[in-house]
């Protein structure tokens, strides 16, 4: 059998890497998080209220209760539904950002209309006439009415008809059916103002419905959207963890998230002009890699070489082998810009949402993208001959991994197993059917981040291990998707670590195990694979055997994620304690009472091994009560 890089040996690298900081005097995330390890037990628990200028108030069992009278339950349901807001409006953000590079869409501008089927096909899901029209025309059309879904005064949101009719009912009687994507962040924090609400089941409720605006809003244009202007992915091979970065070539690191920054770079680097560039100052060439999410949106699409995933950040500067990191927004370490400083790299910053002290700022918007790129480019080419090639260290584990996988691009790999069955194709039957008869026990959407609090992605790795051998077949994105990857479990000689029905259907469909779905708005693909699915066979999603796992999660995006996972029909586990614990109310209306309102809810479990064994429990309850 093949051997799979092991945790311990990523750990190794990583060892490595932190030893260079350290002789360097330079601190990192390790040495930080030592300086930081006894937290604020009234943060952890999510009962310090700092919402008025009365407070701080904590909660004790000698004061129960903020100035303003506000108790455990209301300032734990308060801070919960701020978290959501961070990430709801961080998710769609970027979604808004993507609607503008899709109106600047241009036939000769760098941002091209790369799925003309999908552009026209969203189209007239949004109600746009398409029949003879410019392909251009009607990408302006659907930015605008995307745009709209912001703000729109009336009514909720259009991709919310996507889901099972028993989903939109239930958000319907509950009254979260979210309206538009600004209007539930805006009136979250309004509801969280001092003086508001203080009802800990309401401020549940609305987490939900500022959630689902996320996952149903502003994460599914930014994904859609995406596909429209960069193309729809397709499974292409790239290689995954820091070996990927090139001890001669110039090497440009793309971290963040939006791809209008990471597209237009690669665009630029794949030039020949620039390619001879860096010929020129002594570089075979030049090896874009990517970090975090923006990684995973080039790989998919491109198969640029994936450098790591959240706590791999600054590992990758401290190679000494990186001329230029470009970012754009979100899980971009401010620590990344004094690091910089004490190695050749160049850090840009690139949005006026993210700039970041000891880096340089390089504006890239629709209008400017390309010079911007070719600025950025160039800059990395001249660095070149400023590496010290006496503090390069370049660890040498990396593996090989089939990224891609698109909604679109599984079912025509479905498509080729069921060639015989016409009524089959361009549907998930064949997925149903080896469900069903349990040759596949279920399936997990795996996704989330790194946490320090946690054995950085020893979770994500052993637990999709355990769940593969136990037929459990694996979608995934964000920084759990980097961390399968890493570990060669989207490699095709995974199958040899799968139970004997997951490995036959493997081989069959000719797929690895862990199925890599993109970056963390990309769990809308998830939330239309998983509607499907229940449409297709019959059935409520809240009975299909599909869990959601975020065992290392981190950001206020995951808690965001968590919420529309969950009101969307699917149970979700957690690694990581959300921060409510002092509150009891809270800590059941999460679980429990999230189970009675939407038939789904959390289950918290810091133990890897614990959580994985609930789960392959949860599928099989889930599966017992289908009679499957
Ligand atoms: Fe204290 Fe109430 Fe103000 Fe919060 S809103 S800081 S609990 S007085
Ligand atoms: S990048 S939100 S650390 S998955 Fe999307 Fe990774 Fe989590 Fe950021």
């Amino acid at each position: 059998m093949k051997h799979f890089t092991t945790i311990e040996e990523m750990e190794s690298d990583a060892k490595e890497l932190r030893e260079i900081a350290c002789k360097a005097c330079i601190d990192t995330w390790e040495t930080r998080a030592e300086a930081q390890k006894n937290h604020c037990k009234f943060g952890e628990d999510g009962i310090c209220c700092r919402n008025c200028s009365m407070g701080p108030c904590r909660i004790t069992p000698k004061s129960p209760k903020g100035i303003c009278g506000a108790d455990a339950h209301t300032i734990a349901g308060r801070n919960y539904l701020r978290f959501v807001v961070g990430g709801t409006a961080a998710h769609s953000d970027h979604g808004r950002e993507i609607c503008y590079t899709l109106a600047a869409a241009d036939k000769d501008g760098i941002y091209k209309i790369k799925d003309e089927e999908k552009c026209i096909r969203v189209a007239k899901e949004f109600g746009i006439e398409t029949e003879g029209r410019d392909i251009y025309d009607i990408a302006k059309d659907l930015a605008l009415v995307g745009l709209n879904e912001y703000g729109k005064p009336f009514g909720t949101l259009k991709f919310l008809e996507r889901a099972p009719q028993e989903r939109q009912d239930k958000w319907n009687e509950l009254g979260i059916a979210p309206r538009a994507v600004d209007r539930e962040c805006t009136e979250s924090m309004h509801m969280t103002h001092v003086g508001v609400m203080a009802d800990p089941a309401a401020l549940v409720r609305q987490a939900m419905r500022t959630g689902l605006a996320d996952g149903w809003g502003g994460s599914m244009m930014g994904t859609e959207f995406s596909d429209i202007i960069f193309g729809t992915p397709k499974p292409v091979k790239t290689e995954a963890n820091l070996a990927v970065l090139s001890k001669d070539m110039v090497n440009i690191v793309v971290h963040g998230h939006d791809p209008s920054v990471s597209e237009a770079v690669a665009e630029i680097a794949d030039r020949k002009e620039f390619i001879d560039r860096a010929k020129a100052v002594g570089a075979k060439g030049i090896n874009i890699v990517g970090l975090c999410c923006t990684s995973n949106e080039v790989a998919m699409r491109h198969g640029i070489p994936m450098a790591g995933n959240f706590l791999q950040q600054e590992n990758a500067i401290l190679t000494g082998a990186v001329e230029l990191i470009v970012v754009d927004v979100q899980c971009i370490f401010p620590a990344l810009g004094p690091l910089s400083k004490c190695f050749h790299t160049k850090m840009i910053t690139t949005s006026p949402k993210a700039m970041i002290p000891d880096s340089e700022f390089v504006l890239i918007e629709p209008s400017n993208a390309e010079e911007a790129a070719k600025t950025i480019v160039g800059m990395a080419i001249d660095n070149f001959v400023n590496r010290d090639p006496d503090r390069v260290f370049i660890p040498t584990h990396k593996e090989e991994a089939v990224v891609g996988y698109s909604c679109e691009a599984i079912i025509n790999e479905l498509d080729g197993v069921t060639n015989s069955f016409v009524e089959g194709r361009g549907t998930w039957k064949p997925l149903i059917d080896a469900i069903k008869a349990g040759i596949v026990r279920g399936a997990v959407g795996f996704v989330g981040c790194n946490n320090p609090k946690v054995r950085s992605d020893y979770s994500h790795i052993s637990m999709m291990k355990e769940l593969i051998k136990n037929d459990v077949i694996i979608v995934t994105t964000g920084c759990a998707a980097q961390a399968a990857a890493k570990a060669g479990l989207m490699s095709k000689e995974a199958r040899d670590l799968c139970g004997e029905g997951l490995k036959r259907v493997c081989k069959l469909v000719d797929i690895p195990p862990v199925l890599h779905m993109g970056s963390c708005v990309d769990i809308s693909r998830i939330l239309v694979l998983v509607s499907e699915v229940a449409k297709q066979w019959g059935i409520n999603v809240t009975q299909l055997p599909v869990l959601g796992c975020a065992p290392e999660w981190m950001s206020e995006k995951a808690v965001s994620i968590a919420n529309y996972v969950v009101a969307s029909g699917i149970d979700t586990y957690l690694g990581i304690e959300p921060q409510v614990k002092g509150s009891s109310q809270m800590m059941h209306l999460i679980t429990d009472g999230a189970r009675e309102m939407v038939g789904a809810g959390y289950v918290i479990e810091m133990d890897p091994a614990k959580l994985c064994a609930a789960m392959i429990d949860g599928i099989e309850k889930k599966r017992a009560a289908l009679n499957i």
